[in-house]
Formats: C-alpha cells, sequence, structure tokens
C-alpha cells in the first residue's frame, strides 16, 4: 500500500479526488529526469508507465468547517523493473480525521494521519514522517523535500525496504559523499545523550566518514572556556589527543575512528589537518579509519567520547549538532 496521506478524508462537503494513468512520452520524460537527478545511481532510467492521484482541496470526515482542507499528489512511476514514488505535498492544515481524535472544529490534535508504505504482509512498512531518519509532523511535509523541492518527497520502492534519494554532494570523481541522516544528528556530552540516524539512504561498505558541523558546542569541563566543536579547549594534557567524537552501532561498538587510534578508555584521540575548536568538519579515512558494511535500516549513533565511555562525564557540558556524509566503496 502506497500512502501519501492516510486519514478519513471525506470529499461530500468539497474537495475532489482525481487520478489518471499516462503513457505520454513527454510526461514521462520528465518524470525520469526527475528519478534521475534524485538517485543517480539509475542514470538511464526511463518511466514507460506512470500512475497520478491526486487529493485535491479535501476535508477531514467529521469537520466542522469544510474550508480546513489538504491538497496532495501521489505520482508511481514504473519501467517494468524499477519503481519510484513521488509524494507532492501543496497544502497540509489538517491532521487528523474526528476518527482519530482530531477535534471537529480544526482537524488537529489526537493522531497525526500517516504517510508511507506497507508490504500488505504485515512485515514491512515504512513511515514517511517519523523513522528515525526524518522525525516530523505531517503539517511540516510542504515545507519539507529529499530532492531540493519543498513538498517533494521521493523514494524508490521496487526493493525490499524503502528508499531514499542518494542525490549528489559533490560532482566528479569516484565516488561522492552521500548524506546519511535527513534531520540533525545531535549528541550531548553526558548522560548518554548521543545523536543517532537510520540508515534509509543505501547499504554497501563505508570508505570514509565525515561529520559536518552545523551548531552548538560541547566541553569535557565544568568552564566555558572549554567550549568546543569535537572535543575541548585547551586542557593541555588532551593537546596530543583533542578530539572526542565517536560513531558507534546500535549496539556502542565503535565503527570510526578505527579503534588503534583510541587511547585506551577515554576515547580521545588525534586526526591530522583538524582543530577541536575551529575545524567544520572531521573527516575518518585512511590510517584513522576501518571501513565497515553499513546495511539499510540500520542505526548509526554519534557520541561525545567521555560520555560514551562513561569516563568523567559529570562535569561536561553542551550539545553539539551534525550532518553525516560517507563514501560508499
Ligand atoms: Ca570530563
Ligand atoms: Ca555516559
Amino acid at each position: 500500500m502506497i500512502a501519501p496521506f492516510w486519514a478519513d478524508v471525506v470529499t461530500t462537503k468539497g474537495g475532489a479526488i482525481w487520478y489518471r494513468q499516462t503513457t505520454s512520452k513527454n510526461v514521462l520524460r520528465e518524470a525520469s529526469l526527475d528519478v534521475r537527478n534524485a538517485f543517480p545511481e539509475f542514470p538511464n532510467f526511463s518511466a514507460r508507465w506512470m500512475f497520478v492521484a491526486t487529493w485535491e482541496k479535501v476535508p477531514f470526515y467529521g469537520t466542522k468547517n469544510k474550508n480546513i482542507t489538504n491538497t496532495f499528489q501521489s505520482v508511481l512511476l514504473s519501467d517494468g523493473r524499477h519503481s519510484f514514488v513521488r509524494f507532492n505535498y501543496y497544502n497540509i492544515t489538517w491532521t487528523s480525521a474526528t476518527t482519530s481524535g482530531g477535534k471537529s472544529s480544526n482537524g488537529l490534535g489526537g493522531t497525526e494521519a500517516s504517510c508511507g508504505f506497507n508490504s500488505g504482509f504485515g512485515n514491512y512498512h515504512y513511515n514517511v514522517t517519523n523513522n528515525g531518519y526524518r522525525n516530523i509532523s505531517v503539517l511540516d511535509l510542504p515545507h519539507k523535500t529529499n530532492v531540493k523541492q519543498p513538498g517533494v518527497l521521493m523514494f524508490r520502492t521496487d526493493g525490499i525496504t524503502i528508499q531514499e534519494p542518494t542525490g549528489r554532494t559533490t560532482k566528479g570523481g569516484e565516488s561522492e559523499w552521500v548524506k546519511m541522516n535527513f534531520d540533525e544528528v545531535c549528541f550531548g556530552a553526558r548522560n548518554d545523550a548521543y545523536g543517532s540516524f537510520v540508515n534509509h539512504v543505501k547499504g554497501g561498505r563505508v570508505a570514509a566518514i565525515k561529520l559536518v558541523y552545523l551548531r552548538g558546542f560541547v566541553r569535557c569541563a565544568n568552564s566555558a572556556v572549554h567550549n568546543s566543536r569535537w572535543g575541548c579547549s585547551g586542557i593541555k594534557k588532551l593537546s596530543h589527543f583533542p578530539f572526542n567524537v565517536i560513531g558507534t552501532n546500535q549496539n556502542n561498538r565503535v565503527l570510526f575512528p578505527k579503534e588503534e587510534i583510541l587511547v585506551y578508555s577515554t576515547m580521545w584521540y588525534n586526526l591530522p589537518f583538524a582543530d577541536n575548536q575551529h575545524s567544520n568538519e572531521l573527516v575518518f579515512t585512511g590510517d584513522y579509519f576501518n571501513s565497515f558494511h553499513f546495511p539499510l535500516n540500520d542505526q548509526m549513533k554519534i557520541w561525545y567520547g567521555e560520555d560514551l565511555a562513561n569516563h568523567s562525564e559529570r562535569d561536561n557540558h553542551g550539545r553539539v549538532c551534525v550532518d553525516v556524509y560517507v563514501k560508499f566503496i
């Protein structure tokens, strides 16, 4: 089942639901280009069939105000072998019919509509708004995207699991950095405040990882003079091991940097050409990194090392948010 917005819609009080199939060459060509841009691993994708369903200005069941409506669309594309879905959200103002606990006056409250996919066998479903990769309200959908067009979300749907677009972050070279998180990944410095995301982008063997700084600070001691992006500023005994940000799997096994460079039990380490206070990114590769397999649907955690090691974490402070990029082999 494919559900751009699963809730009790009524059209007896207004709005309309339209659907059509098309094999028009021009329409298919344009839609195929969108797929190729979003999924560069399918550079020759050429849709042979397309199905479009539109919910135009639809109110919710139980409404007392037929002017509160949603408009959204779902587009199914296939070349006979691979298939992709595109959800277009133009306007979302209500989240729940009264049957789901929504208020009859405004359609808010209760249990929000679900957006996503269900295999129908009860063994797999993918919720687009709440999945460890993206955690948003359905009201946010017209402003969100995974293909750089607000309100547009695309997915590959012919695999065992639903796949988000890989996109392109840099051009040229053999492999490219792939952004792995949708929501910011934010980690604190104590009380097991790791940040995490779930891999809904691509499974594969990882050759390098980079963390890109977004905001915040962390420190390993009480005074704010020690604020830093990736460790702890101005601590003399750490001058040769200034970094303390660690990636683990869901069982807290260290994935990067490679364990051999960690200072025993405290998780501090050194990286060349980087500064714990000013560097915009930390790149883990070469001698500082052991490649590993990162399967689809696996969680990755980002930790402050002292917090992970439960070592000297009580005097730690702060929270840093990052984006996580991966180069696959
Ligand atoms: Ca500390
Ligand atoms: Ca801890």
